[in-house]
């Protein structure tokens, strides 16, 4: 079977969810790094998949977008059957496809405006916007901390793709936020995380990039590197 191809770029949080996804299913791909910064590159990735979010999967010719159904497919098409992110029991799977909705939707979103505001002239900040949205993440770290209370994974026994949902949330939304003293179910969990040999992989490939990371100055200093991403 051909390898599908990722149009990713090494910094984008819901490129390193898929990546984490590749890495646990052990699936072999191409790759495409993307410069949305260069008009023309834009201009054919807009081509390709007209949202312009990345990742995009490109498997046979067709695309495949958004980062949950990008790691469902690959896990029906390419994953060796033992490898399995999403579990076979429905009801599991709907806790799982519920805990990567709650991180893409209450982490990665409020991490994104956090970005966003940083990437914007100074004149143009929205302090309001940026304080509502640390105040989300700040809300989200509480429930999902006592959600974690006893548990090794976020959503059922064994690590699933909603713990790929939320390695890189949680990595670069604690750049911005961080945890309140006594979230130690979720200190804990981010450890299991980025100990996590997929995980750390994924921060491996990334840390000659972190310099042009926007939010950098609260990356803890054991994710730096004084590589070279040219
Ligand atoms: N819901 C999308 C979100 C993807 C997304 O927001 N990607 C960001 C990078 S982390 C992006 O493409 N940003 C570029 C842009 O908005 O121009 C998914 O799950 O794939």
């Amino acid at each position: 079977m051909p390898k599908p191809t990722l149009h990713y770029h090494p910094l984008s949080s819901y490129c390193h969810k898929v990546l984490i996804a590749l890495d646990e299913m052990q699936i072999e791909f191409d790759s495409h790094l993307l410069d949305l910064g260069d008009p023309a590159a834009r201009a054919d990735f807009l081509a390709l998949w007209p949202t312009g979010k990345m990742p995009l999967l490109v498997d046979r010719g067709r695309p495949v977008a958004e980062t949950s159904i990008i790691i469902e497919h690959l896990q029906r098409h390419h994953a060796p059957s033992a490898r399995r992110l999403i579990p076979d029991d429905p009801d599991q799977a709907l806790e799982v496809r519920l805990w990567d909705r709650l991180f893409d939707q209450y982490v990665m979103t409020p991490m994104q405006a956090c970005t966003a505001d940083l990437l914007r002239p100074e004149e143009q900040r929205d302090p309001r916007g940026a304080a509502h949205a640390r105040d989300s993440l700040a809300s989200s770290f509480a429930w999902i901390d006592r959600h974690l209370e006893g548990r090794t994974w976020v959503a059922g026994d064994a690590f699933s793709m909603a713990d790929c949902a939320a390695a890189p949330a949680l990595f670069f939304a604690l750049t911005y936020v961080p945890l309140a003293a006594g979230q130690s179910n979720l200190a804990a969990y981010f450890e299991r995380l980025v100990s996590r040999p997929s995980v750390a992989r994924t921060i491996d490939q990334a840390r000659p990039w972190f310099r042009f990371y926007p939010g950098r100055a609260g990356l803890d200093a054991r994710f730096l590197d004084t590589g070279s991403a040219d």
